[in-house]
């Protein structure tokens, strides 16, 4: 009788120990990227560490594909279900071929949300744009025309066909091309965000349309990539590349004149965002549905849309004027 006490009562102590550990165990939150090895998805995790530090008893998992593959990013989403995480914050490959595992991590008490790169609405809990689409596809273009007030031939060097943001993106700017009689876009090529499949997809470019004026590389691997293919064919002056970028990668570009200007978000800001979202949902602070208010610490904070997304802020031009300022931020 004694001895069943004894037993009920450590049964009881450890349940109570365990129970008091799980009560301290940080909340883990995997931000998966594109793929590893990427300047942009680099900087976003330094700002989800940031974020992670403000909130206390949180642990950033950065992961994500050696290349920028839904197939890639599907073992990762295995990976961390098996790991059992708290939250999965994505920039997917993908919209829709990345959804079905989500949706088990989802069923598993996974807290899923896009960032970046938006998933399937089914697929994720909330998606958070860097800035507004039409914004981003309008400036895109914008940069290119104003440096040809004659007009001319461009085109663009995106990331991988499937990818999600820039899909929109060069959606949103064929939109507005009625806008720019003289401009013509030539062609929409794919890089992966691979430095050396843009590098040889811009050399493609230059061969094919020898009176190119512009290249609009909405993909901050990209960009770089074309800016030194353009360097490299001896086109400075004569081809600008334009887009999104990292002023830290592409202060040569801009020292050198093979880009005139482009332009960014804050991805320190973008990763400490999805961080603190994915915190917010995970630990049942906030819930995603549209209306929704939910904080983003010292950004403020998002109004989910109707279809629970939400936009940080707006992007910002490099050029001459600011570069070497920035190059050392991001
Ligand atoms: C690359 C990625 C990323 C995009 C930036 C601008 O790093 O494609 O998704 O937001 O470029």
């Amino acid at each position: 009788m004694f001895a069943k006490k004894l037993m009920i009562g450590a049964a009881l102590a450890a349940s109570l120990m365990s129970s008091a550990a799980w009560a301290q165990d940080p909340v883990r939150i995997a931000l998966v990227a594109k793929s590893l090895g990427n300047g942009f998805f680099e900087a976003a995790n330094r700002g989800a560490e940031e974020a992670a530090k403000e909130l206390g008893n949180v642990q950033i998992i950065y992961t994500g594909p050696t290349s920028t593959t839904a197939e890639g990013q599907i073992e990762v989403i295995n990976a961390l279900i098996a790991q059992r995480v708290n939250a999965i914050a994505i920039s997917a490959n993908d919209p829709d071929a990345v959804a079905p595992a989500l949706k088990r991590a989802m069923q598993r008490g996974i807290t899923v949300i896009s960032w970046d790169s938006g998933v399937a609405k089914d697929g994720r809990e909330l998606h958070l744009a860097p800035s507004s689409n039409e914004l981003i596809g309008q400036t895109i273009i914008k940069l290119a025309a104003d440096e040809l007030p004659e007009g001319g031939e461009v085109a663009v060097l995106s990331a991988t066909s499937t990818s999600t943001n820039q899909n929109i993106w060069i959606s949103e700017m064929n939109k507005v091309m009625d806008q720019y009689p003289n401009i013509k876009l030539v062609a929409t090529v794919y890089g992966d965000d691979l430095a050396d499949k843009s590098y040889r997809e811009t050399q493609g470019l230059l061969q094919t349309y020898p009176d190119l004026d512009a290249i609009i590389a909405p993909t901050s691997v990209g960009i770089v990539a074309a800016a030194q293919a353009v360097a490299d064919a001896g086109k400075i002056g004569k081809v600008n590349v334009t887009g999104l970028g990292l002023p830290s990668e592409m202060a040569g570009a801009v020292e050198s004149g093979a880009s005139k200007s482009f332009a960014i978000w804050n991805p320190v800001d973008l990763g400490y965002s999805a961080a603190y979202l994915a915190y917010e949902l995970a630990t049942d602070k906030a819930e995603a549905k549209p209306g929704a208010v939910i904080s983003i610490g010292r950004m403020g904070s998002v109004t989910l849309d109707d279809a629970n997304e939400a936009a940080m802020s707006t992007p910002f031009k490099y050029d001459a004027s600011n570069i070497e300022e920035f190059k050392t931020v991001f």
